[in-house]
């Protein structure tokens, strides 16, 4: 690295004036306005962001209403973390921890308030008995790689994804130390998918939701434009699942909601119904 810093005896925020993802970031938690959250009329309430943590639950929500699951249907708020959104009271008193993802299950008399997305993946797949075992092993296994996905990501994201896409300056130091990171959960990753179908095992789980989203999608090159610095078509085992997963259309539905750029066909900044989503699809070139 170019820059030696010594760090001083009490750390002093002197980050004003850092990049856009920077000029977010707080020492403390907390509200910092007074802002309601929105509310619609379906039995779930979901405030949210189409980034891989977003799209984890409404890969969820958009599976189980494929089956055919009304009392799924949801309202999904967008949360514009870049505009601070995160610290309106409104979201903050359903996260305190600031945040996306966020739901609102209002489906019963209790309001109940989800937050940290593996607890929501969990919350709806046992509120409606699909996606994760009961019980036994594929359970285990099931929890395994959901937990693995939680405590890897960030890794990959806030490690890898900040210092080679994000940053405004490239730094090698950090940029080998979370290549290297995310070179070796790849590989963790393409040694338990040459053993099953899906990553838990023979049956499509939240596990697959959780991981699709940052491992799938990086090998498809749809995130942080990395696929050839990371070598990704050397990982077969996760190109194969990749590509079965982004067929589904729950998938395809999932990874649009929420999201307020890129083509006119990938954004659904708000979602109300089955139908806000069928009219951006409608808008996509049949190469795509
Ligand atoms: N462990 C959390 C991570 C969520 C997370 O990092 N969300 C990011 C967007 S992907 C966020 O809301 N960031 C806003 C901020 O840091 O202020 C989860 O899985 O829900």
């Amino acid at each position: 690295m170019s820059k030696q810093y010594t760090p001083p005896k009490v750390w002093v925020d002197n980050t004003k004036g850092g990049n856009k993802w920077a000029s977010i970031n707080r020492p403390v938690s907390g509200a910092t306005h007074a802002k309601p959250r929105p509310t619609g009329n379906n039995p779930l309430q979901l405030y949210s962001l189409g980034t891989p943590n977003g799209q984890k639950v409404t890969i969820l929500l958009e599976e189980l209403l494929a089956l055919g699951i009304k009392e799924a249907e949801y309202d999904a708020y967008l949360i514009n973390i870049g505009e601070g959104d995160q610290f309106s009271s409104g979201f903050v008193d359903v996260n305190p921890n600031s945040k996306i993802p966020a739901l609102v299950d209002n489906s019963n008399d209790d309001e109940i308030k989800v937050f940290e997305s593996a607890s929501i993946l969990v919350h709806l797949a046992e509120k409606f008995d699909q996606f994760l075992p009961k019980q036994g092993n594929e359970r285990t296994q099931t929890f395994n790689w959901l937990f693995w996905a939680q405590g890897s990501a960030p890794f990959l994201g806030g490690g890898f994804g900040h210092f080679y896409a994000y940053a405004d300056e490239k730094f090698e130091y950090p940029i080998n130390r979370f290549a290297m990171e995310a070179k070796r959960q790849l590989d963790v990753l393409d040694k338990q998918l040459a053993k099953n179908t899906y990553v838990a095992g023979e049956q499509y789980s939240i596990a697959d939701m959780a991981i699709f989203p940052w491992y799938g999608k990086l090998v498809l090159g749809a995130l942080y434009d990395a696929a050839e610095f990371l070598q990704v078509e050397s990982y077969t085992q996760i190109m194969r699942w990749a590509k079965m997963l982004e067929k589904r259309e729950a998938v395809q539905r999932g990874s649009i909601i929420n999201r307020s750029w890129g083509e006119e066909w990938e954004q659904v900044p708000e979602r109300h119904s089955k139908a806000d989503v069928d009219k951006v699809l409608k808008l996509k070139p049949s190469n795509s």
